[in-house]
């Protein structure tokens, strides 16, 4: 097993060597996703590397602020397969980032970097640290170990910041280390525009998602003893406000702010599928709870997906399983 530095060294090494870059995140990108994405393909283009920067299949609204975001191609593939290096970012396996099997089969070199407990060491270069808040964070300790020659810039300083900010939302998750605070101040003291990103991420919020919103604490019910929120959003919901399924960010961890909810379920009908997005205020890992319906996610924040019944049946279904889940805490 290599220490930190032995293999953020050996990124480094990887990344002199290269001269073709191809740069992906994971599918569905976040802030982190694109923002390492970004400060990457800013950095190896300062270091005169040819970079081709991918992402699919969409960019959030929320996420297009981001300095220099017209230089990721959206769900574009490149005509060529002739990459040295491929440096995936936030990608647990190699199909995190979409198709890209006949890029990553070309490439001399392989770069893996990420901070998921369940990352394979799938790359020719590995850097997985469970410990970083998030992948900006291992990006900027990356910057740290080309030891002064290369420092981010205010624009790179503004991504890999949007990526630590997010990826603890706002400072408030469990992975709000120590070194994640320390290097979101070292970003700062670079440039990165706090203002900004928490404006446009935090405090801008189209109408119909407000109205959605409302609907949806409206139609909040607490369940086993007060214990369980559930929110059920059907088509109907959607059609009225003509909104999306998407567009329902932040709604399922509001019912976790009262006291005495455990787990707050959203579950949303849409088209083709049944989905459903859990939270846990701390004693129950709803991730357990996702995996007997087939998903998964993180102890605090967890989902799944289910065809072929209707609405009303995953919610019984949901809160029988929580139910037992709740006894057991007891
Ligand atoms: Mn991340």
């Amino acid at each position: 097993m290599q220490n930190r530095t032995e293999s953020l060294q050996a990124v480094w090494q990887a990344i002199y060597r290269g001269k073709k870059f191809f740069i992906a995140g994971h599918l569905n990108p976040d802030g982190d996703s694109l923002g390492c994405t970004l400060a990457m393909t800013s950095l190896l283009e300062r270091m005169g590397k040819k970079v081709y920067a991918y992402c699919a299949p969409a960019i959030g609204a929320d996420l297009q602020f981001l300095p220099n975001i017209s230089k990721i191609h959206v769900d574009t593939l490149p005509a060529k397969t002739d990459f040295d290096t491929v440096l995936l970012l936030e990608c647990s396996d190699r199909k995190r980032g979409g198709d890209l099997e006949a890029i990553l089969q070309n490439a001399k070199t392989l770069i893996n970097i990420d901070h998921h407990l369940v990352s394979d060491a799938y790359g020719d270069v590995n850097h997985i640290d469970s410990k970083a808040s998030s992948t900006a964070e291992i990006i900027f300790q990356l910057f740290e170990e080309s030891g002064g020659e290369f420092l981010p810039t205010v624009d790179e300083a503004t991504c890999l910041y949007t990526g630590v900010v997010t990826d603890t939302g706002r400072f408030v998750h469990s992975n709000t280390t120590a070194e994640a605070l320390r290097v979101a101040s070292a970003l700062v003291a670079l440039g990165a525009n706090v203002a900004q990103i928490n404006q446009v991420i935090y405090f801008t919020k189209p109408y119909i998602e407000l109205k959605l919103q409302g609907r949806a604490l409206e139609k909040m019910q607490l369940q086993l003893d007060n214990k369980y929120s559930e929110i059920i959003l059907t088509r109907r919901d959607f059609e009225t406000f003509g909104a999306t399924p998407a567009q329902t960010q932040g709604i399922v961890s509001q019912p976790t702010m009262i006291p005495g909810v455990e787990v707050s379920a959203l579950i949303k009908e849409e088209p083709d599928k049944i989905s459903v997005n859990l939270r846990s205020r701390s004693a129950v890992d709803v991730s357990k709870i996702a995996q007997t319906f087939g998903g998964g996610g993180h102890a605090r924040a967890a989902g799944f997906k289910v065809t072929g019944k209707t609405v009303e049946q995953v919610a019984a279904d949901l809160a029988d399983v929580v139910a037992d889940v709740l006894k057991k805490l007891t």
